[in-house]
């Protein structure tokens, strides 16, 4: 096991690459899984470290003037009373893939070099944040909703941020958005937000605030530095404030299989990966073996779903011994494929994966 500083659990050397505060699921370490993270296989992704909290007194209050009245208080029993949702769908970091800037692109950008690991899909269940709106009186004319961590505060080059806060336009925060406290059928563990997160599905994962605190309710937009300096794109092609804050994630496809993986030459392997986006669900998956001349369909695995990947095969029969590459790009129902990209969040662009015949 590799320590990672502030994580709880495990972390085998054949399932993460630690990255400083955080740990990258290895894809190779998914081949054979369903389609499913086992919270021990799950990436953390903490900006500072995992707080132990207790959930026999933890509570959650929703205040701010965006509501009709005082401060709604909840304890975890009382959110297990409102009425539960389950949802299936992938959480995935903003800056997933960022390490292919430079790999694929020469491009040096800055952040946690995340190959394409810092993703994960399982089965969250929780109350609505729309219940809990409700029960705490939100007015018509609510802007912003802003969910705010339990964790350490943060400080980046010696300038304090305060805690993680992000926050969320109403009109989603309404829609499919949970206060989780299971996952995969187990109460949620201390690395992923122990006893409640946000879950807002399909959108970058830093909307989805562990170790939820407090959430205020706001009838003006409300700037963090969530929202305003990180998450969002700088550079040639955007305004000088910057695009928008970031919000769905993008699409991509990773092979199961270790970068410079052995693969015997004269003999079929069954190439695995996964495609996801936060757009749309995926329609096709289409996987080169010479460098991206030609392209053929692989065969997907599981059902095309909103905010969940697909398990996707293509056998492969590789001729010639040395280096190789393997592509593999998505197209989601919108029509949109993997294209190429040139700033340092949402990476999407097709990934050569080399390996070596041998
Ligand atoms: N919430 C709090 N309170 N503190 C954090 O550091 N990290 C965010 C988000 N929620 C974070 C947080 C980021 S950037 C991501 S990608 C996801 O949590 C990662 O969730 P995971 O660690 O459960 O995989
Ligand atoms: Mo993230």
């Amino acid at each position: 096991a590799d320590p990672a500083p502030g994580i709880v659990k495990p972390l085998p050397a054949d399932v993460f690459t630690v990255r400083g505060t955080n740990a990258e699921t290895r894809f190779a370490a998914l081949a054979g899984t369903g389609h499913l993270t086992p919270a021990g296989h799950f990436f953390v992704r903490n900006h500072t470290r995992t707080p132990r909290i207790d959930a026999a007194t933890w509570q959650l209050t929703v205040h701010g003037d965006g509501l009709t009245g005082g401060p709604l208080r909840l304890g975890l029993d009382e959110l297990r009373a409102l009425p539960a949702v389950t949802r299936t769908a992938f959480l995935e970091c903003a800056g997933n893939g960022r390490s292919h800037f430079a790999t694929q692109q020469g491009q040096q950008v800055s952040g946690t070099a995340w190959t394409l690991g810092a993703i994960g899909q399982a089965r969250w269940r929780g109350a609505r944040l729309f219940d809990v709106l409700r029960r705490a009186g939100l007015r018509p004319d609510a802007v912003d909703v802003l969910p705010r961590g339990l964790d350490d505060e943060v400080v980046t080059d010696g300038v304090p941020l305060g805690r993680v806060r992000r926050p969320l336009p109403v009109a989603k925060a309404l829609d499919d958005v949970i206060l989780a406290y299971e996952m995969n059928g187990e109460p949620l563990p201390p690395d992923h937000g122990h006893p409640v997160r946000l879950l807002v599905p399909g959108w970058t994962g830093v909307s989805s605030i562990k170790w939820l605190g407090d959430i205020e309710v706001s009838t003006q937009p409300l700037c963090t530095p969530w929202n305003t300096d990180l998450y969002r794109l700088f550079g040639p092609g955007h305004p000088e404030e910057g695009s928008a804050p970031l919000t769905r994630q993008t699409l991509k496809s990773a092979f199961e299989l270790d970068v410079d993986a052995p693969l015997p030459a004269g003999r079929i392997t069954v190439l695995t990966g996964r495609s996801w986006s936060g757009a749309a669900p995926v329609r096709r998956v289409e996987v080169s073996t010479d460098g991206g001349h030609r392209w053929h369909r692989a065969l997907l695995r599981d059902t095309p779903a909103r905010n969940r990947w697909v398990r996707w095969s293509f056998p492969h029969l590789p001729r010639h011994r040395g280096p190789a590459e393997l592509l593999a790009r998505a197209t989601d129902t919108t029509g949109r494929t993997q294209p190429p990209n040139t700033q340092g969040y949402l990476f999407d662009a097709v990934v050569r994966h080399r390996v070596q015949i041998v």
